[in-house]
């Protein structure tokens, strides 16, 4: 039911999933499908690296510089605290976000280091807009090897992998829908972009909540 005199604001679309998922692939086709069909959509990555934070970040995952775990960890998530003011613009003018890995990423993986609770890594990013969805997209790791083998980058170790992919597994809550990736990329991204029609809908007059909290 349309209330006459309230904008409509847009979604909040983040996409989450194991390394070589197609994370970056289908947010890339979401976004120009939905500007295509007239929809005001916007890509949005994190990290974002290329803010201040973000090029610590992309020193730190290019492994020519050092930072200890938990610092990192807050750099992680300050980059997506500089970027919620724009966020909340965006969305109540109207503009769906299609966000490559979030706060669910910060988690997931800074707790698959040694001497890490999900429960501590949570706390920095609670409050942070709250997605409408989050689409999941696991593979297996037999599936994920055929799409090339790891980079140079920190992370790309299969036995971390596993333990990033349990994290997210604790992670999931009643916004997650699980979608499974190994398929062509056309395939996916159809079902993927039916998904998102109901979810823009359903968002228009929703208010936007706050992450992890029953705020
Ligand atoms: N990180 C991130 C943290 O530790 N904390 C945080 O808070 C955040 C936000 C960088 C790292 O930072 C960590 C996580 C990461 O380790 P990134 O820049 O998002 O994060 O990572 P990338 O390495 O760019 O992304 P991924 O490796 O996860 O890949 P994608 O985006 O899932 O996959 P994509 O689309 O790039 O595709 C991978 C390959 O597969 C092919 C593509 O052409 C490409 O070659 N492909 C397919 N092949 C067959 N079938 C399909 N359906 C295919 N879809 C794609
Ligand atoms: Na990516």
């Amino acid at each position: 039911m349309a209330v006459s005199n309230q904008i409509e604001r847009g979604a909040l679309i983040v996409f989450e999933g194991c390394d070589r998922s197609g994370k970056s692939t289908q947010c890339g086709k979401l976004v120009e499908r939905l500007k295509n069909t007239g929809i005001k959509a916007k890509l949005l990555k994190f990290p974002d690296r290329r803010t201040t934070i973000g090029k610590m970040i992309n020193s730190y995952l290019g492994q020519t510089y050092d930072l200890e775990d938990h610092a990192i960890h807050l750099l992680f998530s300050a980059n997506r605290w500089e970027a919620r003011d724009t966020m909340m613009t965006l969305l109540n003018q109207g503009t769906t976000l299609i966000v490559d890995r979030y706060a669910y990423s910060g988690a997931a993986f800074t707790a698959a280091k040694q001497g890490f609770s999900l429960e501590w890594c949570k706390q920095t990013d609670i409050g942070l807009p709250q997605p409408d969805t989050v689409l999941y997209l696991t593979l297996t790791s037999e599936a994920a090897a055929k799409r090339g083998g790891f980079g140079e980058e920190r992370y790309e170790k299969e036995v971390f992998q596993e333990k990033v992919a349990k994290n997210f597994q604790d992670l999931k809550d009643k916004h997650w829908q699980v979608i499974d990736a190994d398929r062509s990329i056309e395939d996916l991204h159809e079902e993927i972009y039916h998904l998102t029609q109901k979810v823009i809908n359903q968002a228009k007059y929703k208010p936007i909540e706050k992450l992890w909290t029953e705020l």
